[in-house]
């Protein structure tokens, strides 16, 4: 069983990419971005609290993530393999998501890191969001303060899976077909 978490800068492309992925090794589909998005249009209690964070470009606190994420995780009978998107962002979760997947008997297998520029991210972002109507798309200062997130909380989380020999670096620029066919590459060696 295979377990990816798919990495990368808001922007890189793992939304885009995880859907490739999907249907070519049929794993699960954890991605947190769009389960607190979901939980935001149903206006549902962690929809309420997760908003005012994503508004603001701002992580949704560790506490209310992981547990979230264990909760879906733990609906799915023998999958074939998880792809983890947009999870972990942080040590803290991180640390937890191995824990829990060692409770199962189970190890991410690899970590693969989308390498996009700043100005591209910021281009593809503001593109995003003439037509999403996401709100921490609308403008570049948010996007900036996302960016700034991602450098000072998430971006350990590469050092996390690489102290595993666990990181794998995939150029997340060109097009999005020339990118699939790198990341089906590197999955499927293992
Ligand atoms: P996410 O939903 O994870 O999404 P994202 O950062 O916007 O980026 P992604 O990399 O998926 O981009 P995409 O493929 O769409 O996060 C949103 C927010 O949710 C976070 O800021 C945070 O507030 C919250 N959140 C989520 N997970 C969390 C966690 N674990 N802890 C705390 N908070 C959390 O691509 C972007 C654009 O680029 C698209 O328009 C796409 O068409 C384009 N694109 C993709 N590939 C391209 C290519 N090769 N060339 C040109 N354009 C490309």
């Amino acid at each position: 069983m295979k377990n990816i978490v798919l990495f990368g800068p808001p922007g890189a492309g793992k939304g885009t990419q995880s859907e490739f992925l999907v249907e070519e090794f049929g794993f699960i589909h954890l991605s947190t971005g769009d389960i607190f998005r979901y939980n935001i249009l149903n206006k549902t209690d962690l929809g309420v609290l997760a908003k005012k964070y994503m508004d603001e470009g701002r992580l949704v606190p560790d506490s209310l993530t992981i547990d979230m994420l264990k909760s879906e995780f733990v609906k799915y009978v023998d999958p074939l393999g998880f792809l983890f998107d947009g999870f972990p962002r942080t040590e803290a979760q991180a640390t937890a998501l191995d824990r829990f997947l060692a409770q199962e008997d189970l190890r991410i297998t690899a970590m693969l890191g989308l390498e996009v520029p700043d100005e591209e991210l910021m281009s593809r972002l503001l593109e995003r969001g003439k037509v999403s109507g996401r709100p921490d798309d609308a403008n570049s200062e948010v996007i900036k303060n996302r960016l700034a997130i991602y450098y000072k909380e998430t971006a350990v989380v590469q050092r996390h899976y690489e102290n595993q020999g666990k990181y794998i670096a995939v150029n997340g620029v060109g097009s999005v077909k020339q990118i699939s066919s790198v990341l089906k590459a590197e999955i499927g060696q293992f």
